[in-house]
């Protein structure tokens, strides 16, 4: 078994909250209260022979840049980043959140966190991508990938999560569950810190 603590980031509305929520209880409502605070919720996924715990952190109201406690970034091992493709100009502060990310968080092995691109809402008819452009992008701002999403419809989120987990895998910076704190603790003792990188691939 294996933990991995994955970052949800974009934009107040685009979906954050909801894509979490569909993707570890596949549910959708539209009457979730904005939440404050740091919240994660836990998903458990099967890879090969691994059983992977993903811990899904919600911003949460914190949804601006350097608004964001530090404790939210620390041992984070991968990113999604949601923007409302209703709303250009939540695509428009993705470069800065990916920036973001890579000022306050590196891998163990000291590369930059694996983050995937969720263009959400996709359910909207209103709403499109222009597919060539959306791959530059990616490329120009590092992104591994990006999918069109609808947490409403449930599109894409699973292959999204998906595409992420495996990436994070190939990298072997997992830690496996027991050396793990569960990532309750939000105090930070250096005791539940110190397990990552140290016996990198010792589960995966
Ligand atoms: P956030 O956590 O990023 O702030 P939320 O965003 O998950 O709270 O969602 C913000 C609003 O967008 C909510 O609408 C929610 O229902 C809606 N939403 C989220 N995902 C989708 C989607 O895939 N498609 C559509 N059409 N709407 C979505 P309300 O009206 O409740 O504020
Ligand atoms: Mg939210």
């Amino acid at each position: 078994d294996c933990v991995m603590k994955v970052l949800v980031l974009g934009d107040p509305a685009t979906g954050k909250t909801s894509i979490i929520k569909r993707y570890v209880s596949d549910l959708f409502s539209s009457h979730h209260k904005t939440t404050i605070g740091v919240d994660f919720q836990l998903k458990q996924l099967v890879v090969g022979k691994t059983v992977v715990h993903v811990q899904l952190w919600d911003i949460a109201g914190q949804d601006r840049f350097g608004a964001i406690a530090r404790v939210y970034y620390k041992d984070a091992l991968g990113a999604m980043l949601v923007y409302d493709m209703s709303r250009p100009s939540t695509l428009e502060t993705i470069p800065k959140w990916k920036k973001e990310i890579d000022a306050k968080v590196v891998l163990p092995d000291g590369k930059p966190l694996p983050v995937i691109l969720c263009a959400n809402k996709c359910d909207i008819e209103t709403a499109s991508v222009n597919k060539e452009e959306m791959d530059s992008f990616c490329k120009e701002n590092g992104f591994i990938g990006w999918f069109e999403t609808s947490a409403k419809e449930n599109i894409n989120i699973h292959e999204s999560a998906k595409s992420l987990v495996e990436n994070i895998l190939k990298h072997n910076i997992t830690k496996s569950k027991s050396q793990s704190n569960g990532g309750v603790s939000l105090g930070g003792s250096a005791g539940a810190n110190r397990g990552i990188g140290q016996r990198s691939g010792s589960c995966c």
